[in-house]
């Protein structure tokens, strides 16, 4: 007899959530989500600062996270906190949200090897590092969720951003083949593919411009999102839930695509 109780399929009640990059942005948006269905919290960045500010953050909205400062590109680093994260927690991580990441907008002539490499660094290897850490855990306990933050670039290309769009094809596809590798220990892995979301990293793509109009590049996103708006971090909260929950239990290495339409989109005929 199935469950009525359809609801509490998307409840985190109990669970450990770490999220990467958790101190503002899309990270923030989706540990405050994962909280509110139940999950504690834990989520790390860089900088110690901003670690401090947002558990304040946190605090206000009567969320405990708890916040690590460690680089996830430093497997030295990860292999000693992500034990003394499941100590703090009393427990294994049961949903890993790899959201860390960065990007460079530079012409790929203009771009350095060791530029290019920094970002794939940080947004591909750090989240293979992240996962290969929390993965025992996760198999002893019976199970897991983890969610890569894919892109459009997972899809898409543009001008500028040749590292960042490998990075994310790569991690759509660490997303697929690890989903495959750990479907037995009943550990899901899915990404979310998020469009052009109002955070600091698209700050410079929304910059007023001197005669107070909008910036040629947000007035283009307008136009090329079907929904005529940027996404907020708020818009993947639902999805995030959805993943990190057993309502998704027999979803495998898919990546689901919050973008306002982008992706089904060819564009207006020009007036
Ligand atoms: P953001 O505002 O630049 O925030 C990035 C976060 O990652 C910060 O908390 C940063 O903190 C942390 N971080 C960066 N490198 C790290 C490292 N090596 N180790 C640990 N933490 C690190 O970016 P966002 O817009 O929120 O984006 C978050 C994720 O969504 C990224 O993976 C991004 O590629 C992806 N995404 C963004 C958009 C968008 O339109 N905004 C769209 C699709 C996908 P510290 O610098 O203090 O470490
Ligand atoms: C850019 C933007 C994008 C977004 C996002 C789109 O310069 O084109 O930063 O890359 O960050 O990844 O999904």
């Amino acid at each position: 007899m199935e469950d009525k109780n359809i609801l509490g399929k998307f409840s985190l009640e109990g669970k450990i959530a770490l999220v990467t990059g958790g101190s503002y942005g899309i990270g923030m948006a989706i540990a405050k989500a994962l909280a509110y269905a139940g999950a504690k919290i834990a989520f790390n960045g860089r900088r110690a600062n901003l670690i401090a500010d947002a558990e304040k953050e946190y605090a206000s909205l009567g969320i405990n996270a708890k916040g690590y400062v460690f680089d996830i590109t430093n497997e030295a680093d990860v292999q000693k906190f992500i034990p003394q994260i499941e100590k703090d927690f009393g427990g294994s991580i049961d949903i890993l949200v790899n959201n860390a990441g960065i990007i460079k907008r530079i012409p790929a002539t203009d771009m350095t090897v060791e530029e290019f490499r920094q970002v794939i660094d940080i947004d591909l290897t750090g989240a293979f590092i992240m996962s290969k850490a929390v993965a025992p855990g996760m198999i002893a306990k019976g199970g897991g969720k983890i969610i890569n933050v894919c892109s459009l670039m997972s899809e898409l290309g543009r001008e500028t951003v040749c590292a960042y769009a490998a990075a994310k094809g790569g991690l759509k596809m660490l997303t697929r083949n690890l989903a495959c590798e750990w479907a037995e220990h009943n550990i899901q892995v899915n990404g979310i593919g998020p469009g052009y979301i109002a955070t600091p990293q698209t700050a410079p793509l929304r910059e007023k411009q001197a005669d107070g109009s909008r910036h040629p590049f947000d007035q283009f996103i307008i136009a090329k999102t079907p929904a005529a708006r940027w996404g907020t971090p708020e818009d993947l909260m639902g999805t995030a839930v959805f993943l990190s929950s057993e309502a998704s239990n027999f979803v495998n290495g898919q990546i689901l695509y919050v973008d306002g339409g982008i992706l089904a989109y060819i564009g207006k005929q020009p007036k």
